[in-house]
């Protein structure tokens, strides 16, 4: 049960910190970390650093401002941004990036949330004056707005090849990368070794209540930890939230879980006759088409205890999480097919 919901689909951000983990946060060991004092947090950033394969990490609050400060600490104003339209750091981030950095944000097309090389490289134009300075790269991996796809090496290497060679750095805004990994069957450190910086989100299929970690070169984390203060991310005794961290990362290890889950209520909504966006390599998402209004199947599924979130007009999201056990698929199954009607109805 999470809050309200007997099963709760709209986000794997629902989940809520065990007693294991508050009594974790309890026993912290803290200092003030914008003194770089605080033991708990040093080791969480330093842990995500080594399993990422880079030399320095950063906790920050959210998501948003892990992507936004790698952002800030990557441009300069008048730089250009090349990021694709569905990405989390466009789409759903408001205006920040353009409002922090001062960078023009170029958006590209492509299948599964990645542009190709090709599609980069026509998009970088040569020096001039009439022209921003082409800067960053951005790639998500897994891609939530395209159902959580996993995105493989073959598919991400060109691309970060191509910025390099065009002498653009790479952001990868890793939120659910472990997700990615897992379902991948590859090292996490494999997935980014080329990168120049990574986020990765603590708060999402991990468990913990609040927190990310950037990650990158030792240069690269200097200049991110002025940003982070800038942006109002220096947290003081913030080994209360590492410590939930630390103890969230062990839960990489049962993805594979809520991947198995969300391919069963796949099917099970594919045998109802549902229309899905399935990726080539999924993870913990579904993505189905409605025949009527999402809206309306959300409300009417949430009056049977189900929360589910939606993407679209007719775009519905579930996702699955350390808060969803089989008997919570099956109740979710359960409520779907005797929806089915009504929306079938109301369509
Ligand atoms: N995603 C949330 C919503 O904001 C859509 C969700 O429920 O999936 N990168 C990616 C790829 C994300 O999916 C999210 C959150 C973030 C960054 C931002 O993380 P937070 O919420 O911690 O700022």
């Amino acid at each position: 049960m999470t809050g309200q919901y007997a099963v709760d689909l709209r986000s794997d951000t629902v989940t809520r910190p065990s007693a294991a983990m508050r009594r974790a946060m309890a026993e912290a060991e803290v200092g003030d970390d914008v003194y770089g004092e605080d033991p708990t947090v040093n080791r969480l950033e330093q842990t995500l650093a080594e399993l990422l394969g880079k030399a320095a990490g950063l906790f920050v609050p959210s998501g948003t401002m892990a992507n936004q400060v790698a952002i800030l600490s990557h441009t300069e104003r008048g730089d250009e941004l090349f990021i694709h339209r569905d990405s989390h750091a466009y789409y759903y981030e408001g205006a920040a990036a353009t409002l922090w950095s001062g960078a023009m944000l170029t958006l590209l097309d492509g299948d599964e949330g990645l542009f190709s090389a090709e599609a980069l490289q026509n998009a970088v134009r040569p020096p001039n004056i009439h022209h921003p300075h082409p800067r960053l790269v951005a790639i998500e991996n897994t891609h939530n707005r395209s159902g959580g796809a996993a995105l493989p090496p073959n598919r991400v290497d060109p691309v970060i090849e191509a910025a390099h060679e065009l002498g653009l750095q790479v952001h990868v805004d890793g939120a659910r990368l472990f997700n990615a990994a897992q379902a991948l069957n590859i090292s996490p450190a494999r997935l980014v070794q080329d990168a120049d910086s990574v986020s990765i989100c603590l708060s999402k299929g991990l468990g913990a209540p609040v927190g990310s970690v950037l990650v990158g070169s030792s240069e690269f984390i200097t200049k991110a930890r002025t940003y982070r203060k800038w942006l109002g991310g220096g947290m003081r005794q913030a080994g209360v939230l590492a410590a939930a961290g630390l103890m969230a990362l062990e839960n990489r290890h049962r993805l594979a879980d809520d991947h198995a889950r969300a391919g069963r209520l796949l099917n099970g909504l594919l045998d109802m006759g549902y229309d899905a966006w399935v990726p080539e390599v999924p993870t913990n998402m579904v993505m189905i088409e409605t025949p009527s209004s999402a809206d309306e199947l959300v409300e009417a599924a949430a009056k049977e205890g189900v929360a589910l979130g939606t993407m679209g007009l007719r775009r519905i999201r579930l996702v699955t999480h350390l808060d969803v056990d089989d008997a919570g698929i099956d109740k979710a199954l359960d409520t779907f097919s005797r929806l089915r009607t009504f929306n079938r109805h109301a369509g």
